[in-house]
């Protein structure tokens, strides 16, 4: 019941050439299977998504938002601004945005607020590091980044928002989790989703993240709690993106 998504986190990588060259490839060899697709440059380039891909299959958003509506922000991109080139989607707490920017889940859930009032859909990432793994405390870091963001929200809300679940000692790393590891932490995250909203938890969409590949995005989307990726490296090579888009 839930469709898949697969969202492609370009980070700080491309060029309008390269960008174009990329997202031709994709819209021309993209078959139509019951996959969502989404491409999340950065900043400077939605106004080139927003040429190339309107009016196909194909969403784009934005890497990060503001918490602020307006003002004195130097350096920052607000909700309004991404509603001005079409962004229908906006990833939130990235752990790249956590790690290097002191992000913390108070600042996360203000930003989805944010996305929620401006009708662009908020992809929330949560996940443990190294660490946090090694000493057991995966199910708490994580329940304590969703619980931050869910405290926020209404409960109509929740079937509005879309969870990624990174493991940070997975991401850029070529280690993965095994579809196992990850089904168990999505399983737990929709559990968390069902105490603020029963009914939404079964159609809000809970995407992994972490070096998810051609070889191993089949295994992963099988699982029953996985629905879609958001991808990183393999996301800036039009074959690989396809073929994990493919794999759904
Ligand atoms: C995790 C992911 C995309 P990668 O950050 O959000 O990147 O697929 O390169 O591990």
């Amino acid at each position: 019941m839930r469709r898949k998504l697969v969202a492609g986190n370009w980070k700080m990588n491309g060029s309008l050439q390269a960008n174009r060259i990329l997202l031709e490839e994709v819209k021309s060899k993209l078959q139509v299977n019951n996959c969502e697709v989404v491409v999340c440059p950065p900043a400077p380039y939605l106004q080139q998504c927003q040429a190339i891909l309107a009016g196909t299959a194909i969403g784009w958003g934005a890497q990060d938002i503001s918490m602020h509506a307006a003002g004195a922000f130097t350096g920052e991109v607000s909700a309004e601004m991404l509603r001005d080139f079409d962004c229908s989607y906006v990833i939130v707490g990235h752990s790249e945005r956590r790690s290097y920017h002191a992000e913390h889940d108070e600042q996360v859930a203000k930003k989805v607020v944010r996305a929620l009032a401006n009708r662009l859909t908020p992809i929330v990432c949560v996940g443990e590091t190294l660490p946090h793994r090694e000493a057991g405390m995966t199910a708490e870091i994580v329940s304590a980044q969703i619980e931050a963001v869910l405290g926020q929200i209404s409960p109509e809300q929740v079937a509005d928002i879309i969870v990624a679940y990174e493991p940070v000692w997975a991401i850029g790393t070529g280690k993965t989790a095994t579809p196992e590891m990850a089904q168990e932490i999505h399983a737990l995250l929709r559990r968390k989703i069902a105490e603020k909203n029963a009914g939404a938890a079964a159609s809000v969409r809970i995407l992994y993240g972490g070096s998810v590949k051609p070889d191993n995005a089949e295994e992963l989307f099988f699982m029953p709690d996985i629905d879609g990726g958001l991808i990183g490296g393999a996301s800036l090579k039009a074959n690989e993106f396809l073929a994990i888009i493919h794999a759904v």
